[in-house]
């Protein structure tokens, strides 16, 4: 099986109809590759793993954000639709015995955390639940090599998929090394198993198809004016990730949407090579 984030499919993540178009290729990516899709989020006040195809249209619409500690809030207060985040979904999947997980990028530690403190719960959940999570990195708005300074010291095995480079979503390369290169499922499959703490998580990193990169040059100055923008309107805590997406998305408008549904495919369909390899 293979867990997938509500998030990004919602109105928190892509814009409609790109998300139900997203939703489809994850689903489908993931059943081509011989594993089985289980989109994680809180229905009616039910926390889930795995959704009825009718409950699918739910899931595009408007949502509330659901980190790994809002899920207790969701259930007690039965919220109609919380959006899982990578936290939420890896701890999700870790409770229903789902060790492998795809999404597009994780969050991480914010430019300018050593005064903020603002570090994703991501991390923490990567660290602390038996699941590997497939992302194309992270997005250049955050600090990437703090955020690789946090994986390292707690403990997070990064796993860069036939790549030597922390990718940065968009583009395919950050400039910052991945400490471990791997060919293959059957490699992470065999890395999980002999991890040295049963609880900690893996993290791998797949660049995004070479014919959906963007520019790396021309993303600078729109990651810059969306960090001020945020700024500017004195956005913090939780919203500060939804409104710099809102901000990039709107900058780069037709051309990081399909970059965008092209590294979610690319992640799933790597997911469910994953999964195989771990069942079989
Ligand atoms: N980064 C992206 N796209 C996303 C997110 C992050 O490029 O959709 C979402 C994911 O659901 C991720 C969450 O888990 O944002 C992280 O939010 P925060 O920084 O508040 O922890
Ligand atoms: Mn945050």
């Amino acid at each position: 099986m293979v867990a997938l984030e509500s998030t990004i499919f919602s109105n928190l993540g892509l814009p409609s109809p790109a998300n139900a178009e997203a939703l489809d290729r994850c689903l489908n990516a993931v059943r081509d590759g011989g594993a089985i899709p289980a989109v994680t989020a809180v229905l009616d006040g039910v926390p889930r793993v795995g959704l009825y195809a009718d409950e699918h249209p739910r899931i595009l619409g408007k949502a509330r954000k659901a980190a790994e500690r809002d899920l207790a809030v969701a259930v007690a207060q039965r919220w109609d639709f919380g959006a899982t985040t990578v936290s939420a979904s890896v701890a999700l999947a870790a409770a229903a015995g789902v060790s492998v997980f795809a999404t597009g990028g994780i969050g991480g530690v914010h430019r300018g955390a050593e005064l903020t403190g603002d570090i994703s719960a991501d991390l923490d959940a990567l660290a602390h639940h038996p699941v590997v999570t497939v992302s194309a990195g992270a997005k250049a708005f955050l600090d990437l090599a703090r955020t690789l300074e946090y994986l390292e010291t707690y403990g997070v095995p990064v796993l860069g998929w036939r790549h030597d480079q922390f990718p940065a979503f968009y583009t395919r390369s950050s400039g910052l090394p991945v400490p471990h290169r791997v060919e293959g499922g059957a490699e992470v499959a065999a890395i999980l198993t002999h991890r040295p703490r049963e609880r900690t998580g893996v993290l791998v990193v797949v660049p995004i198809p070479e014919s959906a990169e963007l520019d790396a040059d021309a993303l600078d100055d729109v990651l810059a004016g969306a960090l001020a923008d945020c700024d500017a309107a004195g956005i913090v805590g939780a919203a500060v990730t939804p409104f710099v997406l809102g901000r990039i998305g709107a900058a780069t408008a037709g051309r990081s949407v399909p970059a965008n549904l092209a590294l979610a495919e690319n992640n799933a369909a790597v997911a469910a090579e994953i999964a195989v390899a771990i069942a079989s």
